[in-house]
């Protein structure tokens, strides 16, 4: 069982149970996760509730929970060091969010940028359960009393609104949750797309071309390199100016460890094409390693439904204690209280 620190500051997070992801959402997010869990007490989750609020179909989506534990695991995550579970295996989720739902205001809920998009992205399914999504988020941050939050900035609206509501119930009731903060990455930094080094690389992006799927084989990740976008010029330097060649020189200092600068000193005198060939070898290498990461996982059912199995029951066992709490606090009877 994960044995959490009193002196360390506790993170919670939250991984769509998506499929194909690209070397954006790595270095973005998947690879962040790992570095966190030496220095704090990490709490991470497949939110499958947060899924349905968007049509699934069911064999994907139960098949696709388990890859995503598999795949933060191949990037480095370590459920001995971690809670890590699926968000459905623990019901005191629903169960908080329902309570937080009587404290949030739908006014404040209209306003969520998320919420508005995905409305005109999926017209034919405007569901109660689209509407309050930022709720549940905060049950799941508020169940744990996390201190921090590491999201993108597409979520930081959500955060925002899990404070105001934590700091509503507090204010009513009584201090019973911890104000979550946002947990800035310093080493965040944004992937660009490979035919076009102006937008960000995204999974939506239809030319496969501009993004390198977690799954590509080698022949295909150097492929991509070899064909992507860059500047005029030649010389192997980032700038503002060559945003294709400065992704490009990120892209390989953030999976081989050297800085920007010894990248530039290294490839002094060389050309796009070698540059471009070496971008290729370093990803295909890390990315190869991850792969075969993932397979071991994902060939070993037993050990991950174990995993599974212990990373709720850890969650839960924090879960418990803050919802019984609460409903004592908002009044809910029960038998076994102390009069
Ligand atoms: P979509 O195309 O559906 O918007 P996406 O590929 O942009 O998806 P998200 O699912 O929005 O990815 O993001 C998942 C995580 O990956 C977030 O934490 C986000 O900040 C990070 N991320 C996504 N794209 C990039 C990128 N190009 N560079 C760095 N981080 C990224
Ligand atoms: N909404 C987030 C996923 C998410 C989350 C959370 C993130 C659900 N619950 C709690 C942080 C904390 C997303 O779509 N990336």
């Amino acid at each position: 069982m994960v044995q959490f620190s009193k002196d360390k500051k506790t993170i919670f997070s939250g991984a769509q149970p998506t499929g194909n992801l690209h070397i954006g959402n790595y270095l973005g997010a998947l690879r962040n996760w790992a570095l966190l869990q030496n220095d704090y007490n990490c709490i991470y989750c497949v939110v499958d509730m947060h899924a349905i609020t968007v049509r699934q179909v069911p064999a994907e989506l139960r098949k696709r929970s388990l890859e995503t534990l598999a795949r933060y695991m191949a990037c480095g995550i370590d459920p001995e060091k971690v809670i890590f579970f699926i968000q459905s295996h623990v019901p005191e989720h629903a169960q908080l969010s329902w309570v937080l739902n009587c404290s949030t205001m739908f006014g404040e809920l209209s306003r969520m940028t998320q919420f508005k998009d995905k409305t005109a992205r999926h017209a034919d399914n405007v569901n109660a359960g689209l509407f309050t999504y930022p709720v549940l988020m905060a049950a799941d941050i508020l169940l744990y009393n996390a201190d921090l939050v590491p999201v993108g900035d597409d979520q930081k609206q959500h955060l925002e609104l899990a404070r105001d509501v934590a700091g509503r119930f507090n204010a009513a009731y009584s201090p019973t949750f911890t104000l979550p903060e946002p947990y800035i990455l310093k080493t965040s930094s944004r992937i660009m797309s490979l035919t076009d080094p102006t937008k960000k690389m995204s999974k939506s992006d239809t030319n496969t071309q501009s993004w390198v799927s977690l799954l590509d084989t080698r022949d295909d990740i150097i492929k991509k390199f070899k064909r992507a976008v860059t500047d005029s010029g030649s010389e192997i330097r980032a700038d503002a100016e060559r945003p294709g060649i400065t992704n490009l020189i990120n892209i390989y200092s953030s999976f081989s460890g050297k800085s920007v600068e010894e990248t530039e000193k290294e490839f002094e005198g060389k050309g796009y094409g070698d540059f471009k060939a070496a971008v290729g070898e370093v990803c295909a290498d890390a990315l190869g390693k991850i792969r075969e990461n993932f397979d071991s996982f994902m060939n070993d059912r037993a050990q991950l439904d174990r995993i599974i199995t212990e990373g709720a029951q850890a969650a839960e066992a924090i879960a418990r204690k803050t919802i019984s709490k609460v409903y004592r606090k908002i009044g809910f009877y029960s038998p076994e209280a102390k009069k």
